[in-house]
């Protein structure tokens, strides 16, 4: 099934390589895509690692909203694909990554499949994707809160406009 136009948010995050280019590719490419509109993004922040191996370069992280008919599915598989096209490989679970674009929210849908969970199951308490989505999106309801609301509960001294 082919939903109608669905307002999303995803988080991007990067911490090797050139990340400023990496995030500014892969926005390019997500304008490019069809069936993505109205694209609006944050400004990034740095970031530092939350979980994952020790001694891990800080990160780039941002957040970008939209309106798609893609499926959350086809979405995710244009998320992957834009991810493998940065170089992103996945040997360690939260281990440095040159893209990371992950699914925040799909409208209002609640997802619970096997590689697929919307609202992001992680993203309520964190600071690197509340303080950028919070730009753009601070009114939008996550879990019954807004993002704004979320974000007034988490520590964002770790989390620095990036100029
Ligand atoms: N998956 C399920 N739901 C989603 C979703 N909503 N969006 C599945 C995207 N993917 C979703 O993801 C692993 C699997 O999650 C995918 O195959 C997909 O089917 P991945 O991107 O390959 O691996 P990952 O990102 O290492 O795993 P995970 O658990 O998604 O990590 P998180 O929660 O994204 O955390 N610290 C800072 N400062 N900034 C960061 O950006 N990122 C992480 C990764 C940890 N620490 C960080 C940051
Ligand atoms: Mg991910």
């Amino acid at each position: 099934m082919t939903p109608a136009a669905a307002a999303c948010a995803i988080g991007l995050g990067s911490n090797l390589g050139d990340s400023v280019d990496i995030l500014d590719r892969a926005i390019d490419q997500l304008v490019a895509t069809p069936h993505i509109h109205h694209i609006q993004v944050a400004h990034y922040y740095r970031t530092k690692p939350v979980g994952g191996p020790p001694h891990q370069p800080d990160y780039l992280n941002s957040a970008a909203i939209f309106t798609t008919s893609r499926s959350p599915w086809q979405l995710l598989e244009i998320l992957q694909s834009i991810e493998n096209q940065a170089g992103r490989t996945r040997i360690v679970r939260w281990g440095a990554r040159t893209l990371d674009l992950d699914l925040l929210i799909y409208g209002a849908w609640d997802i619970d499949s096997p590689h697929l969970q919307v609202p992001h199951p992680r993203m309520a308490d964190r600071a690197f994707v509340l303080r950028p989505l919070a730009e753009i999106a601070g009114t939008w309801d996550c879990g019954g809160q807004t993002v704004q609301q979320l974000l007034s509960g988490v520590d964002c001294s770790d989390v620095v406009l990036h100029c």
